[in-house]
């Protein structure tokens, strides 16, 4: 197994401290932070997130394989962010207001903090203000809102409207998403994009964005 698939491995069988070990090992092997990321972490969080979606694993293990992620992210982070690869854009993303789940939010945070960008991340209960407060200091050019209870989807539309009446709505792109949220809704909300799950995101921001996917 080289050591890629030692890192793959150790997200598929949630082990953070050999995430970690085998990112270092690959940092010393000379690998690029880039490709660890995306051929490692996330590549193992992809097998995961298959897993998950076809009911094989259920969320405490989709929360270790996380954790293993971010053991690993916390090796190469620092250098990915030191490295001449200019971020590829700056990401606001939060959890709406009256809504406590951020597990999903997480994994779309991190997935795209490993596919290069800067992400901000507003957390959970976050008021349509906060939103556009942190576009503006940021600087973002999109904003990520996510919605997991039906009842908080009127949140949505609100940080939406929020944007909107703060004369942002043309300089950000903004994605929506959460398990209650459809491509349907979206277009209905007046959203650029809809993913349904994080891997995906990742193509969607950079299909926004003009990059290549
Ligand atoms: C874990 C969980 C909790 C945990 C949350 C822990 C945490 N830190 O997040 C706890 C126990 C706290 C919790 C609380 C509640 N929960 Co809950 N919870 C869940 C559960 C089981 C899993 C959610 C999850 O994390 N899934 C795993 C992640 C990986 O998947 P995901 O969130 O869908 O995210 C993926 C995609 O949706 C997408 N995505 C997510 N966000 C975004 C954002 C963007 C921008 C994009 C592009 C994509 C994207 O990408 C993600 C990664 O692939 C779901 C059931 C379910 N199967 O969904 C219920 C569920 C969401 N909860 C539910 C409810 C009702 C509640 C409570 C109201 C219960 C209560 N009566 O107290 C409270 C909510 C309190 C509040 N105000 O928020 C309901 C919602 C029903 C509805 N449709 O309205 C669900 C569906 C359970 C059910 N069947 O009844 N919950």
């Amino acid at each position: 197994m080289n050591v890629l698939e030692q890192i793959q491995q150790g997200v598929i069988s949630y082990k953070p401290p050999a995430v970690k070990a085998a990112c270092e090992l690959a940092l010393s092997e000379g690998l690029e932070p880039q490709r660890i990321v995306q051929e490692g972490l996330i590549a193992g969080m992809a097998v995961v997130g298959g897993k998950f979606r076809r009911n094989e694993v259920f969320v405490p293990e989709v929360m270790i394989a996380a954790r293993a992620m971010q053991a690993g992210l916390s090796v190469v982070k620092p250098l990915l962010s030191h490295s001449e690869v200019k971020a590829l854009g700056t990401v606001v993303i939060g959890t709406v207001k009256g809504d406590m789940h951020d597990i999903g939010k997480n994994l779309v945070a991190m997935m795209l903090e490993g596919a290069g960008f800067h992400v901000v991340d507003l957390g959970i209960n976050t008021a349509p203000l906060r939103f556009v407060q942190a576009v503006q200091e940021n600087a973002a050019q999109v904003v990520g809102i996510s919605s997991l209870i039906t009842n908080t989807l009127p949140s949505m539309k609100e940080t939406i409207q929020a944007l909107q009446q703060a004369g942002l709505r043309r300089q950000v792109k903004i994605i929506v998403g959460g398990a209650p949220v459809s491509q349907a809704f979206a277009d209905k909300l007046g959203a650029d994009a809809y993913a349904a799950d994080a891997a995906a995101a990742v193509d969607k921001v950079k299909e926004m964005l003009g990059l290549a996917v």
